[in-house]
């Protein structure tokens, strides 16, 4: 079955939902680009690379039925080539598929949106992940409902074979817009709590899978949720990791989406779960209106660093990239790593990544804008923060290509309905 790409959005949602929740087989094409020359590659990419820091390849991994919204890729140990997820807009999908098995991508679940036709709902995140401890990872898809504007959601797959449907929730919050998912152990065999925050209203929402029987025999899994507390604006991203290095996992959430409130608010957890009252602020002196992060180990001494993107104005003005270091009493060091329009230099969500392109143990950052830059941060570079590519045409998100079979790893990049790869 070849989907064609002119087909129109309504033809090619009845095409998908014909063939129910079967492989499907999308016309897959895989090319070369050398950016020396003027020659047209033999199948074109579907869009034109402006500029290519040498050494550098781009390819179509794959052509899906809609456009890239979220992307992950996972080892996939029964074979050489990666698990690639992708979640899809404006139907809202999650696909899957083997960049080594060239022609079936297979759907977990299609039009995951409050209305399936004319609207648009669009898969924001996706993590693969055991949370219920079982050793059996899920797969989390949050998405967002943009048109009729309404709730968010979250669901929830077992990737057994066949994969299975956990459960779904669909927060009464007044937000429509996810931002990104943490984890948190809930101790004693129980899983793990998954949290989430919102752009409009900046609710903080706690989720948990749990079965339950009821007296007269009713047997109930749930993927239950609870509105927890509130941010003072516009929730924009969430991680939970050891922020501060003092051993202990904290929940870091942004604000932002208001010109002079963007910050990075810090929570300490227990056994009990988050403690509400922040315990570190990164706000720069509420000089920005947005903020975009993601903390991690950088440069090997096993301690996390922040890097945050500070834009003047909700997603647009002056841009600064800047790094930190917290340790258990606040802010250890701040070093600014570049500052720049934000057209050039800002991420939004899924456009910020990590990976070890080159198999050295030291991870670097990676991340795209929508005007089309693809940027690597690698602090043990001399060229600290390097331009890899332009490429004209709006970028999607991207995520780090794990199998290093051939010892050279790459990224996966969404553009449009494609999902390109990245290698040397
Ligand atoms: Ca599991
Ligand atoms: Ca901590
Ligand atoms: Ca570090
Ligand atoms: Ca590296």
């Amino acid at each position: 079955m070849k989907l064609n790409g002119k087909l129109s959005r309504r033809g090619r949602l009845a095409t998908i939902m014909s063939l129910g929740i079967a492989t499907i087989a999308i016309a897959s094409v895989s090319t070369s680009f050398d950016p020396g020359t003027d020659q047209d590659p033999v199948i074109p990419l579907p869009c034109k690379v402006d500029f290519f820091e040498p050494g550098w390849n781009i390819s179509v991994s794959r052509k899906m039925p809609e456009d890239v919204s979220a992307l992950l890729a996972v080892e996939d140990p029964s074979s050489f080539g990666d698990s690639v997820f992708v979640g899809t807009a404006p139907s809202g999908g999650v696909y899957r598929y083997n960049s080594s098995l060239p022609a079936a991508t297979n759907s977990v679940a299609l039009g995951l949106g409050d209305r399936i036709e004319n609207g648009t709902c669009a898969v924001s995140c996706l993590v693969v992940r055991d949370i219920d401890h079982d050793g059996t990872d899920e797969l989390l898809a949050e998405t967002c409902q943009i048109t009729p504007a309404g709730r968010p959601r979250l669901y929830v797959w077992s990737l057994s074979n066949p994969v299975i449907p956990r459960g779904v929730a669909r927060p009464q919050i007044n937000s429509s817009w996810s931002h990104g998912l943490g984890f948190l152990d809930r101790g004693t065999g129980r899983g793990e709590s998954i949290f989430s925050t919102y752009c409009g209203h900046g609710e903080i929402v706690e989720f948990q899978l749990s079965r339950e029987s009821s007296a007269d025999g009713f047997q109930y899994e749930t993927l239950g949720w609870r509105k927890i507390g509130q941010l003072p604006a516009s929730g924009e991203g969430t991680q939970v990791i050891d922020v501060d290095n003092d051993g202990r996992l904290d929940v870091c959430l942004a604000t932002g989406f208001a010109v002079g409130n963007a910050a990075i608010h810090v929570y300490s957890t227990s056994e009990f779960g988050i403690d509400l009252q922040p315990i570190h602020i990164l706000n720069e002196g509420n000089r920005f209106g947005n903020v975009k992060f993601k903390a991690l180990e950088l440069a090997g001494d096993a301690k996390t660093d922040v890097l945050a993107w500070w834009c003047t104005d909700l997603a647009d003005g002056d841009c600064e990239v800047i790094r930190y270091q917290l340790g258990p009493n606040g802010l250890e060091q701040r070093e600014v790593i570049t500052h720049g329009d934000a057209g050039s230099l800002w991420p939004v969500d899924g456009q910020i990544t990590r990976q070890d392109m080159e198999n050295d143990g030291m991870s670097e950052v990676w991340f795209a804008t929508t005007n089309g830059d693809l940027w690597r941060y690698d602090p043990s570079r001399q060229s600290v923060i390097s331009r890899i590519c332009h490429i004209g045409k709006t970028l999607g998100p991207i995520c780090g290509a794990p199998n290093s079979f051939d010892q050279t790893k790459g990224l996966y990049i969404g553009c449009g309905e494609f999902v390109l790869k990245l290698s040397r």
